[in-house]
């Protein structure tokens, strides 16, 4: 994803809000009362709200307290500790003005609290502001994951990434394989043409690198200066070679002028594969580090080339 897309990009689709409440009666009322200004979902008990928060990713849940089974402290304390759902805003809807409630509701991670019976106005407003804030937090999140530079993910967002893909291949015994890229004889472009041709080589390069990795499990990140790493799950060996050879061709056909290359008269890329199958034994970091042997050996047997 690139940061234009986010800042720039197609007007923002309607926020999503999830209404929790095991009576009909109140889920008509605020459905009636937000159906204009957002894209409504509903669950009628705590196991079904779950089950519609790993599905729809709302924005905002607005989460009634006393239900059967699961009540909503269950719900919200669930959907906290569960990394896909956590950064859902929750609004508790409470029957009646109790303090220990309150703080226990906020304790669980609750953004706020609407009162029974609902206050149209009022409700409408906690819910704008809360749609807001989530709006801004999750630009920002996204910001702090990208390059500043290329827009493509930062070593942030890699190191976050890269564990959970290893964990995921773990389980279902597939490979995942690595590819790091190097721009060859950078210093040197710098050199002859200026640090702002410089930045702007960088990004015509990322931009390449992120359309040529298309799968939607694919990761493309900025690794360091001049270097971009990829992440390909549940791909052989082959697969990530085919992938690189891909990638190398893909940055020569650019033809961005380097007359003081030593490997041809335009801008080229060396790349290194690896592919692990992950098991208790072997920590991502070994396949860095293997990728990179890789990487030294398509610099060292004469650069724009890929080595696996
Ligand atoms: P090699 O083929 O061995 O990779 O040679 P190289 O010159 O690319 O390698 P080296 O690591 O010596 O140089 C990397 C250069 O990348 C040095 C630095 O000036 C440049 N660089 C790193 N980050 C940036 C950046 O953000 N913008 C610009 N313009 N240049 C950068
Ligand atoms: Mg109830
Ligand atoms: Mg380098
Ligand atoms: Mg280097
Ligand atoms: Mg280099």
């Amino acid at each position: 994803m690139f940061i234009d897309e986010y800042v720039l990009g197609a007007p923002p689709e309607k926020c999503k809000i999830l209404l929790v409440d095991d009576q009909v009666v109140n889920i008509k009322i605020l459905h009636q009362l937000l159906q204009d200004d957002y894209d409504i979902y509903m669950a009628r008990d705590g196991h079904q709200a779950i089950d519609m928060c790993n599905k729809v990713k709302p924005d905002l849940v607005l989460l009634d307290i006393e239900m059967p089974v699961l009540n909503g402290f269950d719900v919200c304390a669930h959907l906290k500790n569960d990394p896909n759902t956590q950064d859902i805003a929750v609004i508790f809807i409470s029957g009646h003005f109790d303090e220990d409630k309150e703080v226990k509701g906020f304790k669980l991670g609750a953004v706020d609290f609407i009162h029974k019976p609902i206050n149209p106005v009022i409700t409408k407003a906690r819910v704008k502001n809360q749609i807001k804030l989530k709006s801004q937090s999750d630009l920002l999140r996204s910001i702090a994951l990208l390059d500043g530079l290329t827009g493509v993910a930062n070593r942030r967002n890699f190191e976050q990434v890269l564990p959970v893909t290893w964990l995921q291949c773990c389980r279902e015994q597939q490979p995942v394989t690595m590819i790091l890229l190097d721009i060859d004889f950078f210093k040197s472009f710098n050199d002859t043409y200026g640090h702002t041709e410089g930045d702007a080589c960088l990004r015509q390069v990322a931009q390449k690198i992120h359309d040529t990795v298309n799968r939607p499990y694919d990761f493309v990140a900025r690794f360091g200066g001049e270097e971009f790493v990829c992440i390909l799950p549940n791909t052989d060996l082959v697969g990530g070679t085919y992938v690189a050879q891909q990638i190398v061709d893909s940055i020569v056909s650019l033809k961005i002028a380097h007359e003081s290359s030593q490997v041809s008269s335009y801008v080229t890329i060396s790349a290194g594969v690896a592919t692990i199958v992950p098991t208790r034994d072997v920590t991502a970091n070994m396949l860095i580090e293997a990728a990179d042997k890789q990487l030294y050996l398509a610099k060292k047997r004469g650069r724009n080339r890929v080595l696996g």
